[in-house]
């Protein structure tokens, strides 16, 4: 596609691109609480809502005909696996902002997944310029297992934020711990402070 600009991500370009207490893979393993949900795109919504001008609902459809970026970025996962050099393709979360014009009265954003899943982020860890709404990886579709057809990716923070198969982002005044926040992960996740559990 032309005009298809590609972001680096700030980590990939620091010397000692692997946080501490963390080990370098060059598999992409797969982890997610509970059953792996099987999308149909044909069913598939994306619903942003909440303290926003205008509530959208988008088909898949809708959701591909968006502006599209690629995204260099490493993944760390608080398990303990780093893998770096991630090409990703899809939506940047601000294509999401312009959308929907995020009122000011928002703070933070709660992702929810098709399953259950939810994850809370700050508005403003969501609205960097290397997050976005992912359905590729190295060029190629995500695989149901890795989030099809469309999951988060939030390069700067631990991958437990990166939700997979994503349905509904809603745009809140206070936050709410996600899934795994609620089970005493960090509610913030930054691998460089090791934020892994605990506040
Ligand atoms: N919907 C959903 N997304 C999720 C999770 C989950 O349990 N459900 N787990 C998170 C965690 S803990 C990690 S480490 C990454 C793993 O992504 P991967 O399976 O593509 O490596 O997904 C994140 N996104
Ligand atoms: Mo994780």
């Amino acid at each position: 596609m032309r005009d298809m600009p590609t972001i680096i991500s700030p980590d990939t370009r620091r010397e000692n691109r692997i946080p501490p207490g963390q080990r370098l893979t060059n598999k992409w393993p797969v982890l997610h609480h509970g059953a792996m949900p099987d999308i149909d795109t044909a069913q598939w919504t994306l619903t942003i809502s909440g303290l926003v001008e205008k509530e959208r609902v988008l088909d898949y459809e809708e959701f591909l005909a968006l502006p599209r970026v690629r995204v260099l970025s490493d993944i760390h996962c608080v398990t303990g696996w780093s893998r770096l050099d991630n090409l990703w393709e899809g939506v940047s979360t601000d294509t999401i902002k312009e959308l929907v014009n995020i009122l000011p009265e928002a703070r933070f954003v709660i992702v929810r997944s098709q399953g259950g899943f939810t994850a809370n982020l700050a508005l403003e860890d969501f609205l960097q310029f290397d997050v976005l709404l992912a359905t590729q990886h190295n060029s190629e579709p995500l695989t149901p297992d890795h989030g099809y057809p469309v999951r988060l990716v939030v390069p700067r923070l631990y991958f437990w934020k990166s939700a997979k198969w994503v349905i509904g982002l809603e745009f809140t005044a206070t936050d709410r711990p996600g899934f795994w926040e609620s089970y005493g992960y960090h509610n913030h996740g930054d691998p460089w402070e090791e934020e892994r559990y605990g506040n």
